[in-house]
């Protein structure tokens, strides 16, 4: 489908449908009352199976399909059984001696049922525990069969895929905005095996080797003693391990750059991290690294929005996800490739490409798109496809192979070990989101929740008694065949390249490369961190560090925690700034974005209807914001003046100045008697004053504009008033662009 003439549907035919989607107030929306069936009271027939039910829960662990949607089960038939399938009478009174008592040992249902429940948790992942998934197709381009034979990139060819976000340090319940890194994994279930791209939103990583893998996690989740603080790297052990670990600092650099706070999943990057290896048809081979590229482009939240949604909607960044999709404006990226030689020293213009903790500056290699990816599923049960779905760095198709990095070569061990404690046993490929699209035909056998009947006698080869059976795979069949690297004759060590020792030109490369906005963004975060550090000695280790990086930035957080700024200990790297690495300074469509209306019953409702309807031309959503629910003549009402907050808005239009209910509390702001002072409800002033401290676009038009007086902030940048609405509306989808309005930040960082 595609997801640009699904908005444009959506628009032209069922406009009112995509705002009833965000109406808690229209029946069928999320978080209201179901639609009316009747009263529970008679069996009635299955309830229509929903269309997720379909791939890839209906594959048997051999690939093929069963039809009948088998293991979507659940609330479907007319009586509720056992599990075994024996009807039941009563679910609600355990059997007892007499209604008084004591509960009868023999009561088989009140066991079944207290002892599934009893075992419903599993082990949270130990790292990247929150997420949120969502079902795809990508569709390759054909770009890439010069320099890899993998099917799944062929031109047009479509690939079934399920993609989970999440953030790393948290647990399943903490929040979405922290400040963290991001998860990025992507399950291709290719018709030659699944491929797993087990990617984060940052394109390097705080350590080298995999063994400090362990020591940056302890460091960096809850202090063991008190267990606090919760999904956060604002802390004096994480602290404490990236200022004695100096290669840590670039990918901690993007920990308090932007990137750390992204504004939705959809308006992230994607980052393999890692060299692989690609190898063509003709067993050519090349390095690559991957790249996930939104079609939003990259945006972020702004620190106070970050904090403020960690209270008003811990679930920002899932909701967003879910929403988008269920209102038709599907995520997309675009898989791209930097494609580098493959030669024996495996570096590029200078850069270790085994070094995870270094880029290479997408200036000096572009990243080629090779594919496209759209969500347009959202997962029907959470439990049984986000919270079970199991990547694997070693998924990989014929045509990717892996590269020596020590890093990378440490997960290709990790994430089987971890499934097994997690997901109960060996078997967890054969979980419905973890079966492969390909046909399976593997000599596993048993084991803990061994789902598959196998038939034959003959598990093993070479045997005859199966009639050989199974073959390996002959060159023309397309088997994985693993790269013949020459390995170097070298002594068993435990060492690194000394290229690895090189721990601060990136993370200057980055600073550089910032706008000086960006550059403001990232003072204020290393200030605010290490001002939550108690121990003196971890600031002061840390600004040593920083002075390796740059002076101005060293200067500036060591004001802002009150120490004097360190001299560096090595000469600064002399480096290229990589303008790609800047979020600001381009223009992005505006596809599924928010912009709050702020009406009354004194706004002019035909006007407003016609601003909606332009929003949803735009490909956006709008959200009318009224002091009650229901409608305001036929308009829908999604907020009101109690629900709305500004953090969940990209753009605010007014078009009314509402004034408080005379019974409401607080009534009025406390301006409000001043002499001259128009009366404006306090949390419309509320909310559009957030929207200006966080860089939004605001118009307004009619008696909207006298808000924007009380509020403060007429004739500021970014502040939009016209002689039409429509005018209005233009002006700040045109700002809308470039994602905030950058002028509004305070002076920026020379
Ligand atoms: Fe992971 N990582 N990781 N990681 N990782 C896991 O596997 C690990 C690393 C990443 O949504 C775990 O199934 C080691 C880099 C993502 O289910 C575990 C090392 C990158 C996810 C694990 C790394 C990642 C994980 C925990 C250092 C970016 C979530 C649960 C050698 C390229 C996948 C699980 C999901 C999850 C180990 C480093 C990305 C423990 C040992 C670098 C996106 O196996």
């Amino acid at each position: 489908r595609n997801p640009a003439k699904a908005v444009k549907d959506v628009v032209e035919s069922a406009a009112e449908k995509v705002a009833d989607v965000l109406s808690p107030d229209v029946p069928g929306a999320p978080g209201s009352a179901p639609p009316a069936v009747g009263e529970p009271t008679t069996p009635h027939g299955p309830l229509p199976p929903k269309p997720e039910q379909g791939s890839p829960q209906t594959r048997t662990p051999t690939g093929a399909r069963t039809g009948a949607p088998a293991t979507a089960t659940g609330q479907q038939g007319d009586f509720l059984t056992t599990s075994q399938g024996a009807r039941l009478r009563d679910t609600d009174h355990a059997l007892k001696a007499g209604p008084r008592g004591p509960v009868l040992l023999q009561d088989h249902h009140l066991r079944e049922k207290i002892t599934h429940f009893d075992h419903e948790r599993i082990p949270e992942r130990v790292v990247h525990a929150r997420g949120a998934g969502a079902h795809g197709v990508f569709t390759g381009y054909g770009t890439a069969e010069n320099v890899t034979r993998a099917a799944f990139l062929a031109k047009g060819r479509e690939t079934e895929v399920f993609v989970r976000f999440s953030t790393v340090l948290g647990s399943r319940g903490s929040a979405d905005t922290v400040r963290d890194t991001r998860g990025f994994a992507t399950k291709f279930y290719t018709d030659e095996g699944t491929f797993d791209l087990v990617a984060n939103n940052m394109p390097v990583f705080f350590i080298q080797d995999a063994i400090k893998f362990p020591d940056i996690i302890h460091a960096a989740k809850p202090h063991p003693d008190r267990e606090i603080p919760q999904a956060q790297s604002a802390h004096d052990t994480f602290w404490d391990f990236v200022s004695l670990h100096t290669e840590a600092q670039h990918h901690t650099m993007w920990n308090m750059s932007d990137r750390g706070i992204p504004r939705s999943y959809r308006t992230m990057e994607g980052f393999g991290v890692h060299t692989f290896r690609l190898v063509n048809a003709a067993g050519e081979t090349a390095l690559a690294k991957f790249h996930w590229k939104p079609k939003l482009g990259v945006h972020s939240l702004v620190w106070e929005e970050a904090q403020l949604l960690g209270g008003i909607d811990p679930d920002f960044h899932r909701r967003d996800l879910y929403d988008a999709i269920e209102a038709g404006a599907f995520p997309e990226w675009e898989l791209g490739i930097q494609v580098l030689p493959d030669t024996p020293e495996e570096t590029f213009a200078g850069i270790d490409l085994l070094d995870p903790t270094k880029i290479v500056p997408e200036e000096l290699a572009p990243v080629q798109p090779v594919g496209r990816l759209v969500l347009n599923r959202t997962p029907s049960n959470f439990f049984a496809e986000t919270e079970q779905v199991a990547f694997h760095v070693g998924h990989l198709p014929p045509g990717i192979d892996v590269t020596n990095d020590p890093l990378l070569q440490g997960r290709l061990f990790s994430y089987v070990d971890t499934q097994l404690t997690r997901l109960g046993g060996p078997n967890f490929s054969q979980i419905p989101i973890n079966r492969p699209h390909a046909p399976v035909n593997d000599m596993l056998r048993d084991g803990f929740h061994q789902h598959a009947v196998h038939a034959g006698v003959a598990p093993y080869r070479p045997n005859s008694l199966d009639g050989g059976n199974p073959f390996p795979a002959g060159d023309d069949d397309h088997p994985f065949v693993d790269v013949p690297v020459q390995v170097t004759a070298a002594p068993k060590i435990r060492q690194n390249p000394a290229s690895f020792d090189d721990h601060f030109s990136q993370a200057r490369l980055f600073w550089l490369s910032m706008s000086p906005v960006e550059r403001e963004h990232i003072i204020r975060a290393y200030t605010f961190e290490l001002g939550k550090c108690y121990h003196q000695a971890i600031k002061e280790r840390q600004l040593r560090c920083l002075a390796n990086i740059d002076p101005v930035l060293c200067a500036e957080v060591a004001t802002g925690l009150g120490l004097p700024a360190p001299e560096p200990t090595l000469p600064l790297a002399e480096v290229t700034p990589s303008p790609a690495l800047s979020q600001v300074g381009r223009q992005w469509p505006g596809d599924g974005r928010l912009v709050g209306i702020v009406v009354d019953s004194d706004a002019d409702l035909d006007t407003v209807g016609q601003v909606r309807r332009a929003v949803f031309a735009a490909d956006m959503v709008p959200l009318l914001i009224a002091p009650h629910g229901g409608r305001l003549g036929d308009l829908p009402v999604q907020r009101t003046f109690a629900t709305g907050r500004s953090v969940e808005l990209d753009a605010v239009l007014l078009a009314t100045a509402p004034v408080p209910a005379p019974d409401a509390l607080p009534a009025r702001d406390a301006r409000a008697d001043a002499p001259g002072a128009t009366t404006v409800d306090p949390r419309v002033l509320l909310l559009v004053q957030e929207c200006w401290r966080h860089a939004k676009p605001i118009g307004a038009w009619d008696t909207g504009v006298a808000v924007l007086d009380r509020a403060g902030v007429s004739g500021t940048p970014g502040v939009v008033t016209g002689d039409t609405a429509a005018d209005v509306f233009v002006g700040v989808q045109q700002l809308m662009a470039q994602h905030r309005v950058w002028e509004r930040f305070p002076a920026p960082v020379g």
